[in-house]
């Protein structure tokens, strides 16, 4: 098992601009995280972040980005990312797939971590339904970055604008998918304090690394008191996504104030193996008592090997397990032409 060390321990590089985003949050909380890095074609990605912890991918201006050119765009940064990876025991990448760059370098940083000898978790954020043409790259880079990576982590963004409790407009749905997002991930990787039982880096790795997908489930249903109702919510997220019954283990973490009680825990924990109907898995908890009055149940459950993702890249349904040859490909900028002639 993992020993509980501090130092040096835990990377967390954010990717593009929705991961950009999320893990600048992230670093805004008090968490087990030794280093925040960020990797992005965009510069105004890095506006909130410290510039020594930004990796800015050069692009063309009059070029359409496309997964595979941003990858041919990184080669020249990948001394720059290893840096930024190395000697970490534990390396989370997190992104938005579906656009460029998040799906280009995701499963790319990912492996380059696994390579530097780091525990490789992805954190991959899922369009929105209404993101019809992100569908297929979100579906291929999920793939990609599983196969590049220990564990991964899916968070649904139509679970987090879901768990919402304001009324969205489309102006803020980032920032209240993104706060539901924090919170959830915040409550995972937060330190243990006199008012809160954090899961610990153990109990999370000990759900995530195992076959198939971490699915995160979220739901806000009330107050305080309302623990057992905002379990039951965050069970029906991740139903939207996967068959819950299939979850082996899972970690229930809540974000509240000091007012949650430890019956209202005890009632939601004991309660998820019945609303999951599966009596057998394996349940942790943890509880994060530096939020507000309004309670957040975060559902991460694990063993997941279906899910509704696998309809988003259908060239892997029709391959069913079998692989093409395609996982270093990348586009350059330049043609054949610039090579030189082989006669
Ligand atoms: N939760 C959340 N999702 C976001 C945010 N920004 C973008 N997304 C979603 O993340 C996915 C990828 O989008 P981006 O992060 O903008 O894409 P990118 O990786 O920067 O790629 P390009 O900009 O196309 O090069 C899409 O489904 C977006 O809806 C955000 O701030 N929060
Ligand atoms: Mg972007």
């Amino acid at each position: 098992m993992f020993d509980q060390k501090t130092t040096d321990e835990v990377a967390v590089i954010g990717i593009g601009s929705a991961g950009t985003r999320i893990v600048s949050l992230l670093s805004r909380k008090p968490l087990f995280i030794d280093r925040y890095a960020y990797v992005s074609c965009d510069a105004e990605d890095f506006s909130p972040v410290d510039p020594k912890d930004a990796i800015h991918i050069q692009s063309p201006i009059d070029q359409k980005l496309t997964p595979s050119l941003v990858r041919g765009l990184a080669l020249p940064y990948h001394g720059r990312i290893k840096e930024a990876v190395g000697g970490f025991k534990v390396v989370f990448v997190v992104a938005g797939l579906g656009g460029a760059t998040g799906s280009g370098l995701a499963p790319m940083v990912a492996s380059i971590a696994q390579e530097c000898g780091a525990t490789t978790v992805g954190v991959a954020v899922m369009p929105f339904e209404f993101e019809k043409r992100m569908k297929f790259y979100a579906g291929v880079s999920l793939r990609r970055l599983r196969a590049a990576s220990r564990g991964v982590v899916v968070v649904d963004n139509e679970t987090l604008m879901h768990s919402s409790p304001e009324e969205s407009t489309l102006a803020n749905l980032y920032d209240s998918a993104n706060k539901a997002a924090v919170k959830a991930l915040g409550s995972l990787l937060t330190k243990s304090t006199a008012a809160s039982k954090s899961v610990g880096l153990n109990k999370l790795l000990g759900a995530v690394l195992r076959d198939g997908y971490s699915l995160l489930g979220v739901s806000s249903n009330g107050g305080v008191e309302k623990a057992e109702d905002a379990l039951a919510g965050a069970v029906v997220s991740l139903g939207r996504i996967a068959d819950a019954r299939e979850a082996s283990r899972a970690v229930v973490s809540l974000n509240a104030d000091t007012n949650l009680s430890a019956q209202e825990v005890g009632l939601a924990v004991s309660r998820f193996g019945s609303l999951i109907d599966n009596q057998s898995v394996d349940v942790e908890y943890g509880v994060d008592c530096s939020g507000s009055s309004q309670l957040q149940v975060s559902v991460l459950a694990s063993g997941f090997g279906a899910t509704k993702y696998d309809d988003y890249d259908p060239l892997a349904k029709i391959l069913r397990g079998r692989v093409m040859d395609d996982d270093m490909d990348t586009s350059l900028l330049w043609g054949l032409e610039a090579l030189p002639s082989c006669g």
